[in-house]
């Protein structure tokens, strides 16, 4: 990918911009709407801090692809050249309930391949970066690759869908095969527990390409297997029902949901 560097300082910088937006507005009134479900929302800050990373990517990038959550109401049919998938605010019912355990997160992808991944836990201060074949940095300093932990021996968050689902027990029973279900609601604040070794892996429920994005290049670089339930490739294109996890708890889990 061209201008690396150049584009990493820049999204650091905007990223910081942007958490300045989201905290501000604990002192606004905020508009919340619902999308397809009531626990499914939007508010006007997750649509302000996409519309901030779009205009700026089309004055230091343009004519490169944004995927955005808030904005791209097409879903795209090719990966082709670069694209930029953003989530403005992930675990926005965290944000609107909790006004903490939010991320904004940046994904940068080149022909399908992730290169650079972003995921800022705000209120913690904390900034989660990777680049493909760089390693993997928090705050600036290097993350040590994750110990190889076993399902039984970790801890484990599993989507609250999946939890509370009354079809499938499958959820459940590899929950009760691990050490213990911890649940925080943002896709990206728990793959960032996996990549530090505090969970051995996190089940999402029906992800979309701007949950995956940033935390496949941080997992992957830290030597953890991040792919679908059934083991197969994420799919950048669609919804995944996803796992990340050390490549030990993964092969267990992939065997309960093939
Ligand atoms: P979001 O807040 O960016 O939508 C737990 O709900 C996790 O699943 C969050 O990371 C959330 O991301 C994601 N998610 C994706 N689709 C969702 C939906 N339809 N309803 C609730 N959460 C969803
Ligand atoms: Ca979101």
């Amino acid at each position: 990918m061209n201008r690396l560097i150049e584009r990493d300082e820049l999204i650091i910088k905007w990223l910081y911009e942007a958490a300045e937006i989201s905290k501000k507005s604990f002192k606004q009134m905020i508009s919340i709407e619902e999308k397809t479900t009531r626990t499914d929302l939007v508010t006007n800050i997750d649509k302000k801090i996409e519309h901030f990373f779009i205009e700026k990517i089309n004055t230091y990038f343009p004519g490169e692809r944004v995927l955005g959550e808030e904005s791209s109401k097409q879903p795209f049919t090719e990966l082709k050249g670069i694209i930029w998938i953003i989530d403005p605010i992930d675990g926005t019912l965290n944000f609107v309930k909790q006004k903490s355990d939010f991320a904004i997160m940046i994904g940068v992808y080149e022909n399908g391949i992730g290169h650079l991944g972003y995921i800022y836990d705000v209120m913690r201060d904390e900034l989660y970066s990777a680049t493909k074949n760089q390693g993997a940095y928090l705050n600036g300093k290097q993350l040590e690759p994750v110990d190889d932990i076993s399902l039984r021996e970790g801890l484990i968050a599993i989507s609250h869908r999946l939890m509370t689902s009354e079809k499938n027990d499958n959820a459940r029973k590899i929950g009760r095969a691990s050490s213990g279900v911890r649940m925080i609601g943002s896709a990206g604040l728990e793959t960032t527990r996996v990549a530090t070794g505090k969970l051995v892996a996190y089940i999402g429920a029906s992800l979309a390409p701007w949950d995956i994005a940033a935390g496949k290049v941080i997992a992957e670089e830290l030597g953890l297997n991040y792919t679908q339930l059934n083991g197969e490739e994420i799919d950048m294109l669609s919804h995944n029902k996803t796992v990340v996890a050390t490549p030990s708890a993964h092969k267990e889990i992939i065997k309960n949901f093939r």
